[in-house]
């Protein structure tokens, strides 16, 4: 493969990430987890699925960083999911140990690479790889407007009888209850959703993407989402490696864009070989832009709570 792609977290986000890469050789998949043995388990049962699926791709996996060294793009998974007792602040404290760690290693192995984040809190831990790497904005973004995206756009084809295919929409803000979804944007085959679906539809759905987290957690019981988190990854791995130059939602660090300065917030982005291209910013309404300025506001707090 031309390409190597880390994935540190080895767990249900991680691995099927890795799987969902090599099963489309787009590239070579490292995985690394605390956890050596499952990270290493996980690997090989992947290879094992490739005589009957045909990749060529290679997957390994283990504890330690060595092979990491030179990955094109390296996916942020580690971390400690919320467990009964702890509060927000204890797991902020947790993941920003192991982010920080993780970025340390995975840096010092491949300076030039792409960070993409994915551990919770997102856009915080975006931040803490931005201090740890001193990466520009162009090589450290998070994932989680093309999962929330990807939510909506599902629930906006449900509702309709509509394919997946044709239904476009987009969601702005922090990756949490402040997530902005933008119905405004989404389109079915190019038609605009406020013609087709009336107001109080669209409200709804607005309010079950903002909640799509919770909804899956809910079934899950001890985990959160991964199948679509990982789709949602894969997509973006995609799009820098094939260089497509995708206009996707991610967790950018904003320069002044939609009047935030010094911040990650979720907003639509070209994504292209070289990692984060371009900002796209759109003309918000009033009302959007406070939206986004609230969730914006709610990352910041987020930040400012950060270890030193
Ligand atoms: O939209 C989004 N950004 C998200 C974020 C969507 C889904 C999941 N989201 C978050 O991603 C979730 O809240 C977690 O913070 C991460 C990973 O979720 P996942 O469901 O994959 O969690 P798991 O299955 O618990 O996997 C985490 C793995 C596990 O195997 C640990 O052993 C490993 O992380 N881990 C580490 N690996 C390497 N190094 C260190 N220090 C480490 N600590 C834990």
């Amino acid at each position: 493969m031309d390409h190597k792609v880390t994935v540190v977290g080895a767990g249900n986000v991680g691995a099927t990430a890795a799987q969902r890469i090599a099963e489309a050789d787009l590239a070579d998949v490292v995985m690394v987890d605390v956890a050596a043995d499952l990270a290493t388990g996980k690997a090989l049962d992947m290879m094992e699925s490739a005589p009957v699926l045909g990749f060529t791709a290679t997957i390994s996996g283990g504890g330690d960083y060595g092979p990491t060294e030179g990955s094109d793009v390296c996916v942020v998974t580690a971390g400690l999911a919320r467990k009964p007792g702890m509060s927000r602040d204890d797991l902020l404290k947790k993941n920003t140990e192991i982010v920080g760690e993780v970025v340390r290693e995975l840096v010092a192995r491949s300076p030039e690479t792409i960070l993409i984040l994915v551990t919770n809190p997102l856009d915080a831990m975006c931040e803490v790889a931005r201090r740890v790497s001193g990466f520009p904005r162009r090589r450290v973004f998070g994932m989680a407007g093309v999962l929330d995206a990807a939510r909506m756009r599902y629930f906006i084809a449900a509702e309709l009888g509509a394919s997946v295919e044709d239904v476009d929409a987009f969601v702005l803000g922090g990756h949490g209850d402040t997530m902005v979804p933008l119905p405004r944007f989404a389109t079915v085959n190019g038609i605009p959703l406020p013609d087709l679906l009336a107001a109080d539809r669209i409200e709804a759905i607005n309010e079950r993407t903002r909640k799509g987290g919770g909804e899956i957690v809910n079934y899950y019981k001890t985990g959160s989402a991964y199948y679509a988190p990982a789709a949602a990854v894969y997509e973006m791995v995609g799009s820098i490696l094939r260089d497509k130059k995708k206009i996707l939602p991610c967790a950018a660090y904003l320069e002044g864009e939609y009047g935030l300065e010094g911040l990650f917030v979720g907003v639509p982005v070209k994504l292209g070989r070289s990692g984060l291209e371009e900002v796209i910013e759109v003309e918000l309404t009033p009302e959007e832009r406070a939206a986004l300025h609230a969730s914006a506001d709610a990352v910041r707090e987020l930040v400012e709570a950060l270890p030193a």
